[in-house]
């Protein structure tokens, strides 16, 4: 059966989620994160080198990575639901978004946390860059999102799983303030029955310790 490794507030919630939408069986082990470091846990690095959630291991192999992950599980294990077909029209705008999220949309965003966790450690030049990046990223996310409900004009799809979370971790530093188009995305997807099976296995998520004074949690 597939095993989810589950790093706990971490992205690894998105294969919790998407497996819980998809209705398949997988067996979960919980690693929490290290106390004081906040990073991976040795255990995580005994089931694949990086160490990283999510991992997965199936058929003997270990993978990590989201969303190789959703390309595998919603492929090999699901017959091609929440993705979209080769010959869809949508296709391209799948494989976009599906990779968007981690291969773009999340490095600015990252930096910018850890800037906040190190007392602006980034220096000027590189938070020109990467607010520069958020900037321009969210407001194309907020563009698509104000003529639809989710990425894909079609309806809710694996890559919205993928998207989400980067949402979710800028929300702390304050990027989803004066965005509501984003904001009441994020909503739309956490209240999702699915969404909410996987945070109650998972454990709810805290993204707390990233918060910034000058960023209140949305109400
Ligand atoms: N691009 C990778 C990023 C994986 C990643 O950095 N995961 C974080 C969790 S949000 C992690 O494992 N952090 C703990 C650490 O690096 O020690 C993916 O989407 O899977």
């Amino acid at each position: 059966m597939l095993k989810v490794h589950h790093l706990t507030h971490s992205r690894s919630q998105r294969i919790l989620w998407l497996l819980e939408e998809l209705g398949l069986p997988y067996e979960l082990v919980i690693h929490p994160r290290d106390p004081v470091t906040v990073r991976s846990p040795q255990s995580l690095f005994r089931i694949h080198p990086l160490g990283k959630g999510p991992t997965i291991e199936h058929d003997g192999g270990a993978l990590t990575e989201s969303g190789a992950i959703i390309d595998f599980v919603t492929r090999r294990l699901a017959a091609g639901r929440l993705s979209v077909p080769e010959t869809s029209p949508e296709f391209a705008d799948y494989c976009f978004w599906l990779h968007y999220a981690e291969g773009s949309a999340m490095g600015p965003v990252v930096f910018d946390l850890l800037d906040g966790m190190t007392g602006n450690g980034c220096g000027e030049a590189l938070r020109g860059f990467f607010l520069n990046e958020i900037e321009h990223s969210f407001a194309y996310m907020s563009e698509v999102l104000s003529g639809q409900e989710h990425f894909l004009a079609s309806g809710f799809s694996a890559a919205d799983i993928n998207m989400t979370w980067v949402l979710e971790l800028a929300e702390p530093c304050g990027h989803l303030q004066d965005r509501p188009v984003l904001a009441s995305y994020v909503r739309r997807m956490q209240a999702r029955p699915a969404y909410l099976r996987a945070t109650e296995k998972g454990g709810k998520q805290d993204l707390g310790m990233f918060r910034r004074a000058s960023a209140p949690p949305l109400t």
